[in-house]
């Protein structure tokens, strides 16, 4: 059977992890490897629905979605997560439970993500209307030591899956 493995995503809002996800994905089903994305803001629609963004209700969401990626790298999939998941210990408590796990820090200053604001949630936030919004009225805990960083202010978006891609090969999972 083929090793799975977990790809996990974290950084703001808006700074490129479910870009990142996406055309990941498409390369390796490309390269006919079994996989599933894991995405915050659709697990948050079933799985973690009614969760808030409490410090509380964050980490619950992040060892949910650990648990499903623990249970289907263990079976061969490779496992694609993208979510917030801004505090460190949530993040060390599913990388202890998952076998092939490798941090992706999604790196990008909060200025840029709050000037993309693809769905308009930055200018919400800075308003007051949204509140606990990452960066802006909540914290994030950006990874010590993350395996990989891309930083999407300044690399493209094939660069930074490039960049994982590569380090899969390099550590003999794909
Ligand atoms: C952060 C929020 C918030 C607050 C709604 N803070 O970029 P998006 O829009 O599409 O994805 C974000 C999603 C966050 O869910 P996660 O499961 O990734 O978060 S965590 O890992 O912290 O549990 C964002 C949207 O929901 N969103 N309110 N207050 N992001």
């Amino acid at each position: 059977m083929k090793k799975g493995f977990t790809i996990w995503l974290t950084g703001y809002s808006g700074s490129g992890k479910t870009t990142i996800s996406e055309q990941l994905y498409q390369s390796l089903t490309a390269r006919e490897i079994r996989c599933e994305k894991l995405d915050g803001d659709i697990i948050r629609q079933h799985l973690s629905k009614g969760l808030s963004f409490s410090r509380e209700d964050r980490c619950e969401n992040i060892l949910r979605i650990g648990f499903i990626a623990e249970m289907l790298s263990r079976h061969g999939v490779g496992v694609i997560v993208s979510a917030i998941s801004p505090y460190r210990e949530a993040r060390n408590t599913v990388r202890n439970k998952i076998a092939n796990f490798i941090e992706v820090h999604v790196s990008c200053p909060i200025e840029e993500c709050a000037r993309r604001d693809v769905k308009g949630l930055y200018q919400r936030a800075m308003s007051g209307e949204i509140t606990n919004f990452t960066g802006i009225s909540d914290p994030y805990e950006a990874p010590l030591d993350a395996e990989i960083t891309c930083d999407t202010a300044r690399e493209s978006i094939d660069e930074s899956t490039d960049k994982i891609l590569r380090a899969l090969c390099r550590m003999g999972i794909i």
